[in-house]
């Protein structure tokens, strides 16, 4: 097998919450690799599910609400002190109000409307602000996670299609103006993986079951799946690569019928 060596790179991963999380997919990948990782969490309970996960690699913690501007700018301050600069940043970020991800999408509040593209896509451009002294140097790459909502009418992802949506046009955005600093900024469409936000959703394991039967691949998607498209595309292999959503869903995506 050719090796990806990520030796003496430095990622920035926002968004794991425990083992089941994307991004912690996505830093397997890089660890192996050999990348130097640098985690942002949420509150003492997600540091403390961090602690335990890395304990047996050397990696640095920081918090970063990204809700929070000040905090937003401390975090990659402290990052460009300690690391001098970034190579990749991993987006895995969202939320919105459980009322908001069931029941009727026009019935959606203005605050809960706020909250989601707030949290969930306007985030990756105010991160993207404050990461880019620290990968302007290089250049870099950087990656978000999307969902088939963005594009498609999905039931009962609501808002969160709409923040989706807002999502993979800022990657595209971006991916037009950072372009000229050699940095490739791109999403990754994920089918439905069974993680802690997944898990508040009523009625997921169904739609688990229908990803399943309809998908090409007729099995849903892992970790590892999603893991192996981010690592490419943080990657040299995907050095002419960006503003794109590549789809790491089985195939889901592209069945008429
Ligand atoms: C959020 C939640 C973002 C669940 C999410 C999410 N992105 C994917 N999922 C899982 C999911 C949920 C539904 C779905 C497919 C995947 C929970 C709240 C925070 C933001 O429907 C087809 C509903």
């Amino acid at each position: 097998m050719f090796p990806i060596d990520l030796d003496g790179k430095t990622a920035v991963i926002m968004g794991v919450a425990n083992q089941r999380s994307l991004a912690w997919g996505v830093a397997e990948k890089l660890r192996a690799a050999g990348a130097n990782i640098v985690f942002t969490y949420v509150g003492e309970k997600f540091r403390g599910n961090l602690e335990t996960l890395t304990e047996d690699f050397p990696c640095t913690l920081i918090e970063c609400d990204v809700t929070n501007d000040a905090q937003v700018d401390e975090a990659f301050a402290q990052i460009g002190k300690e690391q001098g600069r970034i190579d990749m940043l991993v987006h895995s970020i969202a939320f919105a109000n459980r009322e908001d991800l069931s029941g009727a999408y026009v019935d959606t509040s203005r605050e809960g409307f706020r909250t989601a593209l707030e949290v969930s896509a306007y985030s990756l451009v105010r991160v993207a602000q404050a990461a880019l002294p620290l990968l302007r140097e290089n250049g870099g790459s950087i990656i978000a996670m999307s969902y088939l909502a963005a594009v498609r009418a999905v039931p009962k992802y609501n808002v969160m299609g709409t923040a989706k949506a807002a999502l993979e046009q800022a990657v595209r955005q971006l991916a037009l103006e950072l372009g000229e600093m050699n940095i490739r900024v791109n999403a990754i469409s994920a089918g439905p993986v069974n993680t802690l936000s997944a898990r508040g959703v009523r009625g997921f394991t169904d739609i688990l079951g229908l990803h399943r039967e309809r998908a090409p691949l007729k099995r849903n998607v892992t970790l590892e799946d999603v893991g192996g498209t981010a690592l490419y595309l943080l990657s040299d292999l995907a050095s002419g690569v960006t503003g794109e959503t590549i789809y790491v869903d089985g195939g889901f995506n592209i069945v008429g019928l």
